[in-house]
């Protein structure tokens, strides 16, 4: 693709040619001199060689696509696979975050957003906290969001989370208020809760945040972040390969996870709201001297002695 280098104007009205200013401006400094390309240049080395010519075009099209290729890809299945949360909070994502296939949106613009929304902030973290930690922090209704990227040698996946992963699939469902309060309470649950029981809690957190499917209108919908996030893991938690079970927090607390591959079993709600009143009577079941209150005016959580 061809692209006409923009002219601009100096404030003398002089037209210089238009040269990047920052760094990632860089990404429109990719006009191509075709002179001696193994395509078009008959005395190219290459130019009978249709395997080199094919090899070369692939690598061309992967450095075409660079930085864009998880986001467009991602944002493409959207429509057909990620429930109706999240493209709603996506399009106001782009709207009003600098969510765009060339743009990697800063946090603060992200939490400013959630603050608004739902009142979630944003927390820089530097990797994979501990379960416990991890929950604490919803119960505060903070989300630790990791900083940096995947390796580019697999722009589609990540054995471990990163800002895509938070920024395509954890942010845009935190934007809606039953989601928001849905994964605060599995936080609330977690505070103070013994090991085994924080074990059920990040179980039951696996299958719905983040490989939670839906139904909407008849449809069974994604809304998991791991799935939102993963262009392969989508696609097949719809397919036909898997199992899928109506959600039971009783079931989902206890079933084995796959964190090395896709998941063999989904966990399908009939919506936030059932999701939300399931896990308050799970919750209900779990053992505690006492009971936890947040105060939202205080953003603190009151400790209350059961009688
Ligand atoms: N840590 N930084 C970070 N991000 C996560 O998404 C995350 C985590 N620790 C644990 C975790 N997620 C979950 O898998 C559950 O164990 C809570
Ligand atoms: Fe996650």
């Amino acid at each position: 693709i061809k692209r006409i280098a923009e002219d601009v104007r100096t404030t003398k009205e002089v037209k210089v040619h238009w040269f990047p200013k920052q760094i990632a401006e860089l990404d429109k400094c990719h006009h191509l001199v075709n002179k001696f390309d193994p395509d078009l240049d008959q005395d190219h080395p290459g130019f009978s060689d249709p395997v080199y010519r094919q090899r070369r075009k692939m690598i061309g099209e992967i450095a075409f696509r660079y930085r864009r290729e998880v986001y467009v890809t991602l944002r493409e299945l959207y429509n057909s696979h990620a429930c109706s949360e999240h493209l709603e909070a996506f399009q106001l994502l782009e709207k009003h975050c600098g969510y765009s296939p060339d743009n990697i949106p800063q946090l603060e613009d992200v939490s400013r957003f959630l603050r608004e929304r739902t009142g979630f902030l944003v927390r820089p973290v530097a990797g994979l906290l501990s379960a416990r930690d991890f929950l604490t922090s919803l119960a505060f209704r903070v989300f630790q969001c990791t900083q940096y990227i995947r390796h580019s040698s697999s722009p589609m996946h990540s054995p471990e989370p990163d800002c895509i992963h938070e920024l395509l699939g954890h942010i845009p469902m935190l934007a809606g208020r039953t989601f928001a309060q849905f994964s605060q309470n599995i936080g609330l649950a977690s505070l103070g809760a013994s090991d085994e029981d924080i074990e059920k809690l990040s179980t039951l957190y696996w299958f719905t945040v983040e490989f939670g499917l839906c139904k909407q209108n008849g449809e069974i919908k994604a809304y998991g972040a791991g799935l939102l996030s993963s262009y392969g893991e989508l696609v097949h938690s719809l397919s036909e390969d898997p199992e899928r079970r109506v959600f039971e927090p009783d079931a989902a607390s206890v079933e084995p996870y796959q964190d090395q591959n896709y998941q063999s079993v989904y966990f399908v709600s009939e919506s936030f709201l059932d999701a939300k009143e399931k896990l308050r009577a799970y919750v209900a079941g779990i053992k505690r001297p006492f009971s936890v209150r947040y105060d939202p005016y205080t953003s603190s959580v009151e400790v209350l002695d059961n009688p």
